[in-house]
């Protein structure tokens, strides 16, 4: 395996005019027009002047023409960095400092306020996405056939950031090859053929709607149908036209909310595909016994992509995210890395193809999460069954997911201390309906301070993702604190529930 777009190819139906992606209104992009198009950005990227290994950064809304960039990037050897459109400028200044892009393409408002992000060093090229503005990346596309280049599959395909639970967040460089496999190994499991239909409403700044549900279309020449953004109506009128749909919890606890779901509107579906979050025995439960389906959860993270899943054909078991995938070893060790028995709970260690090549200029890091024997540690705890199937029971790193959205309470805390009035913070995600966890902060205001709930909940959104922000903030005098003065966040987890 080498470039992964050549991969991919390989997958593409024979006739290059079938349907690769329709959007709502039914209008349709090829397969042929995903080769063309991405051509074209391939020769101006190459009349640019970008060498293998420079970083595209992009943070615009979801379009199909984004999939078009991505490839171009894959044909190019350059290294795709895709950004939660969410960022606030503050956050956005980190990523492209660190990642140094030579091209960013961005909305508008960030376009034409450039200078606002008082970046070290500006990228040599910005653009947007506009369609028909002089600033579209559209006007750097060139006719003319392109040759895919030659490249090794350890070269760096993409760098997606996450954040850490101490410190800045971590750029992950993610190779051909560990996206190229696991894009495989998913279209094995999961059986994707090419008469399958996608239900596509996830966004495609992360692993899950990028690399996961792409891969396994290219993979075996099927079809998306494509929304912009997760709306409930939209996607209950699409699920009768789609054999495959893949979201987050949320998505699957908002559908059951509504009364058009049920066994006959299902009835066409192959599969429901849950990730990125826990998914709760009664949403599985309450699922199957709506439409018949029982939905099949599986496991991953940024680092690896997907680790774990249940299986198409044999039991699917609620509150496990299933069996290792086929060219992956899984163990579970303890803090001295002894391996533990069946039922014992310890760290989740992974190693296989998929496994990240790296953390982009940060070498120790990188150490730190491998192993000698070359396992990366995960973070999550969890334990094997007797039939070989993950259970995932917490995390080690202080993490709240929120939607399917990371949130490190350490970033939140940081910010909310240096707000005016405040004195201390502890942030926690307490269970959440909808989202599954939402974000609280509890907060220690400064002696006279009046500071409210509005006034630092409005100061947050100007500075962070609005996913980020706490839902609610609860005043106290002091947080409770253990005999070493940590605080004890499981205390205010119990209190705050
Ligand atoms: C949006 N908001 C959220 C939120 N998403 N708040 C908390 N958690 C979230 N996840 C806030 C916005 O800031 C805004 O706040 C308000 O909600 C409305 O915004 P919206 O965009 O209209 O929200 P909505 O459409 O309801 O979005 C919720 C969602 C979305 C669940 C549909 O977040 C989503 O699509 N999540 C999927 C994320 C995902 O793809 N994860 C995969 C990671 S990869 P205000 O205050 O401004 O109104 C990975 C590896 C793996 O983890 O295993 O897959
Ligand atoms: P990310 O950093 O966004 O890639 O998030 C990865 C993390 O999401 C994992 O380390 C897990 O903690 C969590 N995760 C992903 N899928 C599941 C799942 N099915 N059940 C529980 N947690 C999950």
């Amino acid at each position: 395996m080498g470039n992964l777009y050549l991969t991919y190819r390989e997958g593409f139906p024979k006739d290059l005019k079938s349907p690769f992606l329709e959007n709502c209104d039914g209008s349709f992009v090829t397969y042929g027009e995903l080769e063309e198009q991405s051509s074209e950005y391939a020769n101006g990227f190459y009349d640019l002047g970008l060498q293998p290994g420079d970083r595209v950064s992009v943070q615009v809304d979801k379009s199909p023409e984004v999939i078009f960039i991505y490839l171009a990037c894959l044909r190019s050897n350059l290294i795709f960095h895709p950004l939660n459109t969410a960022y606030k400028e503050a956050e956005l200044s980190f990523f492209l400092d660190d990642a140094e892009p030579s091209i960013f393409i961005c909305k508008k408002e960030i376009y034409n306020n450039i200078s606002s992000l008082d970046l070290k060093k500006t990228p040599q090229n910005i653009f947007t996405l506009e369609f028909d503005e002089d600033t579209s990346i559209q006007h750097i596309k060139k006719k003319g056939e392109h040759k895919v280049m030659d490249c090794s599959s350890e070269h760096t395909a993409a760098l997606l950031y996450s954040s850490g639970t101490t410190g800045k967040p971590k750029g992950i460089m993610l190779t051909h090859g560990n996206i190229g496999s696991n894009a495989q190994a998913l279209k094995e499991a999961w059986n994707f053929t090419q008469e399958d239909c996608l239900l596509h409403a996830l966004p495609i700044y992360h692993v899950h709607g990028l690399f996961v549900a792409l891969g396994c279309v290219f993979l075996s020449g099927s079809r998306i149908l494509w929304m912009n953004a997760f709306n409930v109506d939209e996607v209950q009128e699409a699920i009768p036209k789609c054999s495959v749909m893949m979201g987050v919890p949320t998505y699957y606890t908002r559908l059951l909310s509504n009364p058009k779901l049920n066994h006959d509107t299902a009835a066409n579906m192959r599969v429901f595909i849950s990730g990125s979050a826990p998914l709760l025995e009664d949403t599985f439960n309450e699922f199957h016994s709506k439409t018949g389906h029982y939905i099949l959860e599986r496991y991953g993270m940024t680092e690896t992509n997907i680790i774990c899943s249940n299986p198409i054909e044999g039991k699917r078991k609620p509150s496990t995210v299933g069996l290792p995938l086929e060219d992956q070893d899984i163990r579970i060790v303890d803090d001295h890395l002894n391996n533990l028995n069946m039922n014992e709970i310890g760290n989740i260690q992974v190693k296989g193809p998929n496994v990240f090549k790296g953390y982009w200029n940060l070498p120790q890091k990188t150490k730190e999460d491998l192993s000698d024997d070359n396992f990366f540690n995960t973070g999550d705890k969890g334990f094997l069954d007797q039939d070989g199937y993950l259970t995932i029971v917490g995390r080690s790193k202080d993490m709240i997911i929120s939607g399917g959205l990371n949130v490190y309470p350490k970033e939140i805390e940081s910010l909310i201390d240096d707000l005016e009035g405040v004195g201390e913070s502890a942030v926690i995600g307490v269970k959440d309906d909808d989202l599954g966890e939402k974000v609280v902060a509890i907060v220690v205001r400064k002696e006279k301070s009046e500071a409210s709930e509005e006034e630092l909940i409005s100061a947050l959104k100007n500075n962070i993702a609005g996913f980020k922000v706490p839902k609610k903030i609860f005043f106290v005098e002091e947080l409770p604190r253990n005999a070493m003065g940590k605080v004890q966040k499981n205390v205010l987890r119990d209190n705050y529930q």
